[in-house]
């Protein structure tokens, strides 16, 4: 895309306060999940405290941002979504916990904090990152079903996005490829489904609980996908360009691990390229929503921003 073309599709923001919006929703999102979740006093105490330990560690709260933002562009409410804002991240951190594992990519710290399994054990944070996904099913089974979606399509669509085709699929490749030179088609194949894969489902999830149109389920898939992918590429220059302090988790993992990213492949300058040109995308695919997507166009923005 020209650069040009890739002004038109940047949309102007004025007047929008992202941090505010991601305080806020950050806000209502920790509060409800704290309501929900198991209190740190329920038996197994340890179990508890370990999955509130991670899902209350400070994460950016991104994936139910684009859920809660999702939902108003479909005309709908805050309420009706977070089910689906809380079942996304409960996913997301479970994910992340096991991701950190020796068994995994043995990381130390994450979200500026010492690791679950590094806390709580390994066995502990296992058990920890299980109970979260279980959770995750337990909060989208009380969202609310509408006269588009019933509750088991909601439930199916989180199943889907977190399951042995998309977001298990793409950490198993990415682990089987780690020392190996794969192509750029491989790399995207991993990215689709270990980062774009739930952030599409944060958006459509919103959507549905707004009772959207076919039309608007699709523009949120595409905004979705392009997003997922642009939010890979740069954590994959972030790893190279920030220290560990600024990550949150240790800086320089891909390259220790010898892993296959954009950076890696195809140099940081055209990395930059490429996740300006898929954010301009996910732009482009919000247009039919005029301006009820300046919360979606704002993160996408901000997500972008983080490095380029
Ligand atoms: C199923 C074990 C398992 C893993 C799935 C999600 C994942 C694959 C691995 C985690 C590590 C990783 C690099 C994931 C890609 C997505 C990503 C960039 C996650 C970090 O998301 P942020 O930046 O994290 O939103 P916070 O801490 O802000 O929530």
């Amino acid at each position: 895309m020209s650069a040009t073309a890739l002004q038109q599709a940047t949309p102007q923001k004025q007047g929008f306060d992202l941090s505010a919006y991601l305080q806020r929703s950050s806000q209502i999102v920790e509060r409800t999940l704290d309501q929900l979740l198991p209190s740190l006093k329920t038996k197994p105490k340890r179990i508890h405290e370990a999955m509130r330990y991670s899902l209350f560690a400070g994460g950016k709260r991104i994936r139910p941002a684009l859920c809660l933002a999702a939902a108003e562009a479909c005309g709908g409410n805050w309420k009706s979504a977070l089910p689906a804002a809380c079942a996304v991240e409960c996913i997301h951190t479970y994910s992340l916990i096991h991701d950190d594992l020796p068994a995994m990519d043995n990381d130390d710290f994450r979200r500026g904090k010492p690791t679950n399994h590094k806390v709580f054990g390994e066995g502990i944070a296992v058990l920890a990152g299980d109970a979260l996904l279980t959770q995750s099913f337990e909060l989208i089974a009380q969202t609310k079903p509408t006269s588009r979606y019933k509750v088991s399509q909601q439930v199916l669509e989180l199943a889907k996005a977190s399951g042995s085709l998309q977001l298990i699929a793409g950490q198993v490749v990415d682990l089987q490829s780690e020392g190996k030179p794969i192509s750029i088609k491989e790399l995207r194949y991993i990215h689709e489904r270990k980062t774009s894969a739930l952030l599409c489902c944060s958006a459509r999830l919103g959507g549905m609980s707004a009772n959207c149109t076919p039309s608007q389920l699709k523009a949120l898939t595409d905004f979705g996908y392009h997003v997922g992918l642009a939010f890979q590429v740069i954590d994959d220059i972030l790893d190279i360009t920030q220290t560990s302090d600024q990550l949150g988790k240790t800086a320089g993992k891909d390259q220790a691990a010898q892993k296959a990213t954009y950076p890696s492949i195809l140099g940081l300058t055209k990395s930059r390229r490429i996740a300006k040109q898929l954010t301009a995308k996910a732009f482009l695919a919000l247009k039919p929503f005029r301006n009820k997507a300046i919360a979606l166009e704002s993160l996408a923005d901000f997500l972008l921003n983080r490095e380029c």
